[in-house]
């Protein structure tokens, strides 16, 4: 493949509902978006970073610098067989993999059409349907977060994660618990806890949670480790892995028994696949989280979420949770079962609504 031209494009997309988590509230998504013309095929990626550099260091600004000045150029021109080989490209760039991610990731569903293959095919994956559960934020009052997660079970999914933060865990449990003893319920706090808070962490055990996802500082696994040795839940570890050598150490200090994959966190596709195969080595289950992604990203997430290690239910969930008009067609949709249908034609599978996202676009840069 060639590769021609690269465009980056800014939309704007207003979420159905808010979304709360630890670090704050967002109600509008600035999304980035990349398409990799070759002499083939053109291919789309998602940028996953947000709009402030409140999840990750990375935002839309920095990633769309990043690109357009030094990732695009390091690809613009050159030809390549498969788009494995774009992560040896970038070494020169430190960090932004995020930004990196969206880049290796459209010449992934590029390469995908090209072998008139599905992209979950090409990725190494197998599974014919994928688990849904889904992420609820943090709601105004305890009573919507129930009317929530009613609505989510009665549609099907699978598992259901509550954010949580000091001030809004033990009490939300207790009444979670209480209405539903049974079912597959997790927590994140996107680091909003320390150590000195390890009395209140250990009461999180009364609840049965299937895991508590990246309780302390978004870059430890050191600490996680100690406190997993004395807690009974499990840690899940998301923001603290950025490629497969975070994976191994992390599992070998047993700071975690479970990962949360997000291809855009880790820098695509390739390390996304490692992160995987280091996971399934140890092994430890993984799961594909999510970042508010329009049905582009989705449907990425859900090509990788048909690799074997991913067993537990993962992020990706309805389009119309998010969107009232997703820029893919079909959009993304969960049957009763809770489960997404994985497509089997070539590429990505979902058709990108072309107008849609120019009537969305608020910049657009091409870089060749
Ligand atoms: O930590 O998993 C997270 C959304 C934005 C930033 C971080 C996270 C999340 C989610 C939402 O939990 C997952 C989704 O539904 O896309
Ligand atoms: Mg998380």
């Amino acid at each position: 493949m060639k590769i021609e031209a690269i465009t980056l494009r800014e939309i704007h997309m207003p979420l159905v509902h808010f979304f709360e988590t630890s670090f704050g509230r967002t109600y509008e998504r600035r999304i980035l978006l990349v398409t990799v013309n070759t002499d083939g095929p053109e291919g789309w990626g998602e940028c996953v970073a947000a709009e402030d550099p409140f999840y990750s260091e990375e935002s839309v600004e920095t990633a769309w610098y990043a690109i357009e000045r030094y990732i695009a150029p390091l690809i613009a021109g050159k030809s390549l067989d498969r788009a494995a080989e774009v992560p040896a490209m970038l070494t020169r760039v430190r960090g932004h993999r995020m930004a990196k991610g969206a880049v290796e990731n459209a010449l992934w569903d590029a390469e995908a059409q090209d072998r008139r293959m599905p992209l979950a095919k090409l990725l190494g994956g197998s599974l014919p349907e994928i688990v849904c559960g889904v992420s609820i934020g943090i709601q105004d009052t305890v009573e919507q977060l129930l009317d929530k997660i009613e609505t989510e079970l009665a549609a099907g999914y699978r598992r259901i994660k509550v954010k949580c933060k000091p001030g809004w865990d033990v009490k939300v449990f207790e009444r979670i618990r209480e209405r539903w003893p049974e079912i597959l319920l997790s927590c994140d706090a996107n680091s909003a806890y320390t150590l000195k808070q390890i009395e209140h962490l250990k009461e999180f055990d009364r609840f049965n949670l299937l895991m508590i996802e990246q309780p302390l500082w978004c870059d430890d696994f050191y600490f996680h480790a100690r406190l997993q040795k004395q807690i009974k839940t499990s840690i899940c570890l998301d923001e603290a892995i950025r490629n497969s050598r975070d994976a191994q150490a992390a599992i070998e200090l047993g700071a975690c028994r479970i990962i949360n994959v997000k291809v855009g966190r880790v820098g695509g596709f390739s390390e996304a696949v490692a992160i995987h195969n280091a996971a399934q080595a140890a092994p430890i289950p993984v799961w594909c989280g999510g970042m508010l992604e329009s049905g582009i990203g989705r449907s990425h997430n859900i090509a990788l979420s048909t690799l074997p290690n991913f067993t537990l239910p993962g992020d990706v969930s309805a389009s119309k949770r998010y969107w009232k008009e997703d820029v893919i067609e079909p959009e993304v949709s969960v049957a009763p079962t809770g489960v997404i249908k994985v497509p089997t034609a070539a590429g990505r599978g979902f058709q990108v609504k072309t107008d849609l996202i120019d009537k969305l676009t608020v910049r657009r840069q091409t870089i060749r």
